[in-house]
């Protein structure tokens, strides 16, 4: 089998080829408002997928990139949250599952403070927008000094980021917690296993999943992950998606959702400092939450960060991609940093076939080159990982990583995510995260080397 490594080397009439091809995905993906993740598998807006759309359609339209994180702010709730989807009224309900009807926001939510115009889910995505809004702004500072861009976003992203430091700190140790395995993204991963296994999963017969109209069987979560997913929610809506007085059997603190919103909180103090805001208030909250994320969720046998489980208060002892995230935190100690790095170029997370990251642990019980996040290498945790080597100065380290997504993203056609051990492409294709970043690293080469210690650069 050819793997997707044995593509001829990169030239510029490649990079051309790579940049058109990338930019015509962002644009067939645009919906006039936002940009769906596919046309196919998630006919929706999502939230940290627009995020990661932002950061690359700035290299095309820095006002379309500010309009992706506005709409998607723009369904914002009272209490701050931002919600994971929002949802496209003109797609069939049918279309993805779960649909408005099972969210039912704007009823169920109108405690939390759901818009009542438009429909949305209850739970959340990493919080990688205020770094996206940050980015987008230096993309363009005049367009965005003209459209008043930041001082809108302010005040939004900075409950955002209270909703997740105050309402989400269900371990009362200073980290915010997801509360679903949808929250951090990685959906099927093995770290929610154990935590899982205690819920009750819904009926078979009380749902239909829509994925499996699009994407392979092998490739996605299997139908008991689906009646635990949607036990959550269920249990979630029917307490007003109100964190103060739901129960949360399944509850975490993540990482990879840490590390973001320490990138994030940094990237505020910049937002502030332009707006005229209180910026020491944020960076402060970011160095505090990169001591607590160390006290909490570095362990030392793993040589990586860890999830921690709050209903049995331990970690669990699954090694993931999201634990390499937390490179992207400037202050977190060299040591860590140095024993990251060999976890990284360790058997548990290097292949021969590519650069991209492993999402789980190649050496794990759990292990699964093709089921979504069990075992395949995504391509915005690469870029991630990307960006914290060289905040902490391992150039050469990101240069292979950066050298691998652009190798793969034009060869898999834009996949979703591809195998580890074969490179192969795998899941939805044409799939807008993987060209909005691939454009990114496209577009940032010069300041690649200036990076170092500053992951918002
Ligand atoms: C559920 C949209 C999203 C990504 C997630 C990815 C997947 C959804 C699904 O697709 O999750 O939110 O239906 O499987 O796991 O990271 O944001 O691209």
């Amino acid at each position: 089998m050819t793997s997707l490594l044995d593509q001829p080397a990169r030239t510029v009439a490649a990079d051309l080829t790579l940049r058109r091809g990338a930019a015509r995905v962002l644009l067939d993906n645009w919906v006039g408002t936002g940009t769906v993740p596919s046309r196919t598998l998630y006919p929706h807006q999502w939230s940290w997928d627009s995020a990661f759309i932002a950061i690359g359609l700035r290299h095309l339209s820095a006002r379309r990139a500010q309009h992706e994180l506005e709409s998607l702010l723009s369904a914002q709730w009272a209490d701050g949250r931002v919600p994971h989807i929002v949802f496209n009224s003109s797609v069939p309900n049918g279309a993805y599952f779960p649909s408005p009807d099972f969210w039912q926001s704007s009823t169920a939510g109108a405690g939390a403070g759901a818009p009542t115009t438009l429909e949305t889910s209850g739970i959340v995505q990493p919080p990688v927008h205020a770094l996206a809004a940050w980015l987008v702004h230096r993309a363009d500072p005049d367009e965005s000094r003209r459209r008043s861009f930041l001082p809108r976003l302010y005040p939004r992203l900075a409950a955002w980021h209270r909703y997740l430091t105050k309402r989400r700190d269900l371990g009362g140790g200073g980290l915010a917690a997801i509360v679903h395995p949808w929250e951090p993204g990685m959906d099927n991963s093995p770290c929610w296993d154990a935590p899982l296994a205690r819920i009750t999963p819904a009926g078979p017969g009380s749902f239909r999943r829509a994925d499996l109209d699009h994407g392979h069987p092998a490739d996605r979560p299997t139908d008991l992950d689906y009646g635990r997913y949607v036990q959550l929610a269920v249990d979630y809506r029917d307490a007003g998606y109100d964190d103060r007085t739901a129960r949360h059997p399944f509850a975490l603190e993540d990482p990879c959702v840490n590390a973001l919103l320490i990138a994030s909180e940094r990237a505020l103090a910049e937002i502030a400092a332009y707006v005229g805001e209180e910026a020491t208030a944020h960076e402060e909250r970011a160095d505090q939450l990169t001591e607590t994320l160390v006290t909490r969720l570095w362990d030392d046998e793993a040589g990586m960060f860890l999830a921690r489980d709050l209903v049995s208060d331990t970690l669990v002892r699954e090694r993931s991609v999201a634990g390499f995230v937390p490179l992207l935190a400037p202050s977190l100690p060299e040591e860590l940093v140095e024993r990251l790095v060999s976890t990284l170029d360790g058997p548990g997370f290097q292949t021969d076939s590519t650069d991209l990251v492993p999402s789980y642990d190649l050496t794990g019980p759990a292990f699964d080159p093709t089921r979504y996040w069990r075992g395949p290498a995504w391509f915005n945790t690469a870029w991630l990982v990307e960006r914290g080597l060289r905040t902490h100065g391992h150039r050469a380290r990101a240069d292979r990583i950066r050298a691998s997504i652009l190798k793969t993203a034009g060869a898999s056609q834009f996949a979703e995510y591809v195998d580890p051990t074969s490179g192969e492409a795998r899941g939805a294709r044409s799939f807008s995260w993987t060209a909005a970043l691939t454009l990114d690293l496209l577009s940032t080469e010069a300041t690649c080397a200036t990076r170092d210690k500053d992951p918002i650069r």
